[in-house]
């Protein structure tokens, strides 16, 4: 550390040493002490103690006495065989040839991925969702999938959980061995919000097939199946099962809505199937697919494609129940819904109540309701720990037809409206985004695009601009950059294309992309980076590593930052994490298997002169002193 300090130093760079210099530079002595894993813990125990912890501050708390979620009792230490099994054993094509030869309808858990991404601004912890995997795995391996990575959740890990989405991803593969793991790839996009090389997604394929998902949904955010091929091509390379995906927009049933017709949708899933798609997902990530819908949309499908299908729809108007009933009467094959205590407003529909509703009939989807109970019961006990992210919305809303807005972005545009002083205004939000969607000529608002549509409307409604002084051309608009970038075609092109007045004016005269922009980014050398991220963080990148910098190459350098400061935080419950301790406290983290420590909250002191408060600690029976900088 000395010498690398010393071979850093701007004198010594600059030959301006001499016998005095390291006895005058006592910067040359100040390296980071090399603090073991419990003793930075600890630090960060004290710290959130002292400081709160910045994303829930003034947010609504837990109260005093929450319990702690209890975990349903398992039925069997060794799994029954499930959906893995038939993949690991026959490959991707089987598993969608079983699919097909199902009565009853299959069902996909998304509490771990959309469920809580939908409803709680995807704070869930590894922590909490890996103890439940051992109850997925030996209670409810009728299961068809279980979605619990991808999407939002992979940056949000890093990003605001200080922990790695790989390690999670890992974790869970290993607790339900017998159970399909699923993802939300958004296809040239990978898990991002931006176009990535070709050999960026294809390596992110590679590593997440590895590390343990078998079902990747890939979507495009603008329905562009050549967006779509590259992540497609790598799935099935991989030989995990590739699920390409229509998303759904608009409503079928109305004829002024003609752009997105039955025939649209069929036409696309025929590209898919073309493509190589082993089952056809139906994403309806807004929640506009009406049950009559439904019922055309699936049998269109079904009859004209013939690939197994897979319903993803969401409950923002209350509907998603009758949709998925009607759904199952066309003869859909799998659905998507959450844990009961993760269901319903902008989440997925009731898991228990499908059940319910379908026991006694031919699709009975053959899952244990009692046990489905135990594991909504486990998770609402759960979420009771993330009242700081619940959103605002309290029942249903049939204004979701009017803005279409994705289930995963409305409570994350809320909540930026709210920051911006627009929260008194959110209905007007919700009308300028139906319009901004009309001005792009009518698009699939899923993540990356939804975004952008968000972003302009956010814009107009803050600076009181019209959707007709916007589109005059004589009119001076300051453009944010997430609509120029779409508009210049960085996230590929929508049916139709872009409306050409709209985006002359926003493109300045500059001529646009028509082609695949994947298509013309170079690639990346990837080890290159390795070796350049490696020395700049000064930590040993593996494959994992380097897939998450090349994804999101700030948070993850952040998170490694933060992390070399205050260790494995993953391990600490979820109330500790987002509020420390408080004398009396004790608690028992699992910092490697088989391995806990003992940490009990003793006292915190005053804060002295220097602004510095003292947490005393008993750590394995031992007293700890840990000194943190009051920063209230
Ligand atoms: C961030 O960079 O946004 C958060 C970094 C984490 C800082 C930790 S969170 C708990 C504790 N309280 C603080 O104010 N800082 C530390
Ligand atoms: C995501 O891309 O995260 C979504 O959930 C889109 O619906
Ligand atoms: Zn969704």
């Amino acid at each position: 550390n000395f010498v690398d300090n010393l071979l850093q130093h701007p004198k010594f760079l600059n030959n301006e040493y001499h016998t005095k210099f390291i006895d005058e530079s006592p910067e040359l002595f100040q390296f980071p002490r090399r603090k073991d894993r419990a003793t930075k813990l600890l630090h960060y125990i004290a710290d959130t103690t002292v400081n709160g912890h910045p994303d829930v501050a003034g947010r609504p708390k837990p109260p005093e006495d929450i319990r702690d979620p209890a975990l349903p009792p398992l039925q069997t230490q060794f799994p029954v065989p499930g959906t893995r099994n038939i993949l690991e054993e026959f490959g991707p094509q089987a598993v969608a040839d079983w699919m097909a030869e199902q009565k009853r309808l299959l069902i996909t858990d998304t509490t771990m991925r959309d469920g809580h991404q939908s409803l709680l601004a995807t704070r869930m912890r590894s922590l909490d969702m890996i103890r439940a995997a051992p109850a997925y795995a030996a209670n409810l391996p009728q299961l068809f999938s279980v979605e619990c990575w991808g999407g939002a959740t992979f940056d949000v890990a890093y990003r605001f959980l200080q922990e790695c989405p790989w390690q999670r991803l890992r974790d869970l593969r290993e607790a339900m061995p017998n159970l399909m793991t699923q993802m939300l790839l958004r296809g040239a996009n990978g898990v991002g919000y931006t176009t990535y090389p070709d050999n960026v997604v294809r390596a992110f394929v590679k590593q997440a097939a590895e590390t343990g998902i078998d079902v990747f949904r890939v979507f495009d955010s603008l329905n562009w199946v050549e967006n779509m091929r590259v992540a497609m091509d790598a799935v099935i390379e991989a030989e995990k099962v590739c699920e390409g995906t229509v998303c759904y927009t608009g409503d079928i049933l109305n004829p002024d809505r003609a752009k997105y017709d039955l025939k649209y949708y069929v036409s696309m899933a025929s590209e898919l199937k073309e493509a190589g798609a082993h089952i056809l997902g139906v994403k309806d990530m807004a929640g506009l697919l009406k049950p009559a819908a439904a019922r055309i949309l699936i049998k269109a499908l079904k009859e004209e494609v013939g690939l197994p299908i897979h319903l993803h729809t969401h409950d923002t108007a209350g509907i998603a129940c009758a949709t998925i009933l009607a759904a199952s009467e066309a003869g859909v094959d799998a659905v998507d819904c959450a844990m009961d205590s993760f269901s319903g407003n902008t989440s997925q529909a009731t898991l228990g109540t499908i059940v319910e509703a379908l026991a006694h009939t031919d699709r009975d989807p053959g899952l244990d309701i009692e046990e489905v109970r135990r594991i909504s019961n486990y998770f609402e006990a759960v979420r009771g720990h993330y009242v700081a992210f619940e959103s605002s919305m309290q029942a249903p809303a049939s204004e979701v037809y009017l803005h279409e807005m994705p289930g995963g972005q409305f409570t994350n545009l809320k909540a930026q409206a709210r920051s911006m002083g627009l929260e008194e205004r959110w209905h007007e939000v919700a009308h300028m985004y139906a319009e901004v969607n009309r001005m792009f000529g009518d698009i699939v608002k899923v993540t990356p695009s939804s975004k952008v549509v968000g972003d302009m409307a956010l814009m107009m409604v803050s600076q009181g601009l019209t959707r007709e002084e916007v589109e005059d051309p004589d009119r001076e608009v300051a453009f944010p950059q997430s609509v120029v970038d779409m508009m210049y075609g960085n996230l590929g092109q929508p049916p139709g294309g872009w409306p050409k007045a709209l985006q002359a004016k926003i493109l300045k005269g500059e001529k646009p992309l028509t082609t695949r922009p994947g298509a013309d980014v170079p690639p990346v050398d990837l080890e290159a980076t390795r070796q350049e991220v490696s020395k700049r963080l000064d930590e040993e990148i593996d494959d994992e590593d380097l897939n998450g910098y090349l994804m999101y190459p700030k948070v993850f350098s952040e998170y490694v930052a933060r992390h070399k400061e205050y260790g494995p935080v993953r391990v600490l419950p979820t109330h500790t994490y987002f509020y420390g301790m408080e004398p009396g406290d004790e608690i028992t983290p699992e910092i490697e298997p088989g391995k806990s420590l003992e940490i009990r909250m003793l006292a915190v002191s005053e804060t002295n002169e220097e602004g510095e408060v003292k947490a005393f600690f008993e750590l394995n029976g031992e007293p700890r002193i840990i000194r943190v900088p009051d920063r209230k």
